[in-house]
């Protein structure tokens, strides 16, 4: 079938909006009519061609939602009609992974979804009769896509898809990192490094986990009054501190937090210096720093191990711990209880064909999420 889409041809260049054309599902696949999709920072990430993963020609985009249009052979947990988010993750519930019981991170078609192939090896979307790979499993950048079962959530038939489709990255993510990845005590105190669409729902997961003292830290000053909103108690401009040099950053934020340092770090840049500053701002004895920017292949972290030894800890999370299939309908089900609030960070909505502009507006630090209406 013909559909529109948003197709990165080289890395660098702008997205060009055209019809491509979109094969069946094959067995075990199913058929995703997208409403809606967000732009995250990742997408632009892997359009700059630092992402050693990045394949073009690709659909990018990987936070949309939608109805189910078609199933495959064999496909028994959703049914055309059901409204859902595709998720990155998928959740096969029978890998290693997923029988531990103790990570998100299901390994059932990793391979073939890193290389942007559907599990069978083969892709779904042409352009001009040449093949164009998928991303990460979703290709959200097309109002219809093709995606496996396992990586098919089913969520709440009222949700809006205009706002939820940011569930299926962002406020996740964020949220999902505080509630399940560093599991966020009460009274405890925090610092979130980067205040967009990732980092502002850290900071909202830190306010309904407790957490008594929540300081943002962002280069951009515009992005404070959102994060106070959120939950942000102070707001540190790493510019203001001795000139941007990050070891009187940590110096300053260790102070703020009483002495020793935060409970709980999160890095929300991809920045690796400030991956290892958060590492050293982490409470002497138990501070957990938690990275969650994604840094291009070649970068390092790197701190004395005497950070180690006293006590500091370091993780990192996917998709904020979250179980594709399992965990992403509970995030739609905190949106629509009024648990979280998505829809003020949703600062743009734009039609398909003005996506090169929100990617322009990201760079220039313009809005929190912006999200594209089929
Ligand atoms: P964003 O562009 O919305 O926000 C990034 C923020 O960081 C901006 O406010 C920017 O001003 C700030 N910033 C940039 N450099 C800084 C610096 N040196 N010091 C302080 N602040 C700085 O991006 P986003 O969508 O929130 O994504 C944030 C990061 O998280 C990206 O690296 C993205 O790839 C990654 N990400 C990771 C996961 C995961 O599962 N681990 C999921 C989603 C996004
Ligand atoms: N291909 C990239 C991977 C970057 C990465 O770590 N991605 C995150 C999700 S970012 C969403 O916005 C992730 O899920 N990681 C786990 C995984 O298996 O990829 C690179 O840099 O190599
Ligand atoms: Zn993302």
């Amino acid at each position: 079938m013909d559909v529109r889409a948003a197709i990165a041809l080289e890395p660098g260049k702008p997205l060009i909006v055209d019809t491509v054309q979109l094969e069946e599902p094959h067995p075990g696949e199913v058929l995703i009519e997208i409403f809606s999709t967000g732009i995250c920072h990742t997408d632009a990430y892997t359009l700059s061609g630092k992402d050693p993963e990045g394949k073009f020609p690709v659909i990018l985009g990987h936070e949309g939602a939608g109805i189910v249009r078609q199933v495959g052979e064999g496909v028994t947990s959703v049914k055309p009609g059901d409204h859902v988010i595709p998720v990155y993750i998928p959740e096969c519930r029978q890998c290693v992974m997923c029988l531990s019981g103790k990570t998100n991170l299901c390994i059932a078609i990793r391979k073939t979804q890193g290389e942007g192939l559907m599990p069978d090896g083969t892709t779904r979307f042409s352009y001009k009769g040449k093949p164009v790979f998928t991303y990460m499993g979703c290709s959200t950048f097309a109002n219809y896509t093709v995606v496996p079962e396992i990586a098919v959530a089913k969520i709440n038939d009222d949700a809006p898809f205009s706002s939820v489709c940011y569930v299926g990255c962002g406020v996740t993510t964020g949220v999902g990192s505080a509630m399940w990845g560093a599991k966020v005590e009460p009274n405890s105190t925090v610092v979130v490094t980067g205040l967009g669409g990732v980092g502002l729902n850290v900071i909202q997961g830190c306010r309904m986990m407790g957490a008594r003292k929540i300081i943002g830290v962002d280069i951009n000053p515009a992005k404070a009054e959102m994060a106070r909103r959120f939950g942000m108690t102070d707001f540190v401009n790493p510019k203001e501190i001795d000139n941007g040099n990050l070891d009187a950053l940590r110096d300053h934020l260790i102070k703020m937090c009483g002495g020793w340092g935060a409970d709980y770090t999160f890095e929300c840049t991809g920045n690796t210096q400030l991956m290892d500053c958060m590492l050293e701002t982490a409470h002497r004895g138990w501070g957990l720093a938690c990275v969650i920017g994604v840094a291009a292949a070649g970068e390092k972290i790197g701190v004395r191990p005497f950070q180690l030894i006293t006590g500091r800890r370091w993780i990192g999370t996917a998709f904020g711990h979250a179980r594709g299939r399992t965990d992403t309908p509970k995030i739609v089900d905190m949106y629509m209880n009024g648990q979280i609030d998505v829809d003020s960070l949703i600062t743009a909505r734009i039609p398909l064909s003005e996506i090169n502009e929100a990617f322009e507006m990201m760079k220039r630090g313009e809005g929190i999420r912006t999200v594209v209406d089929y």
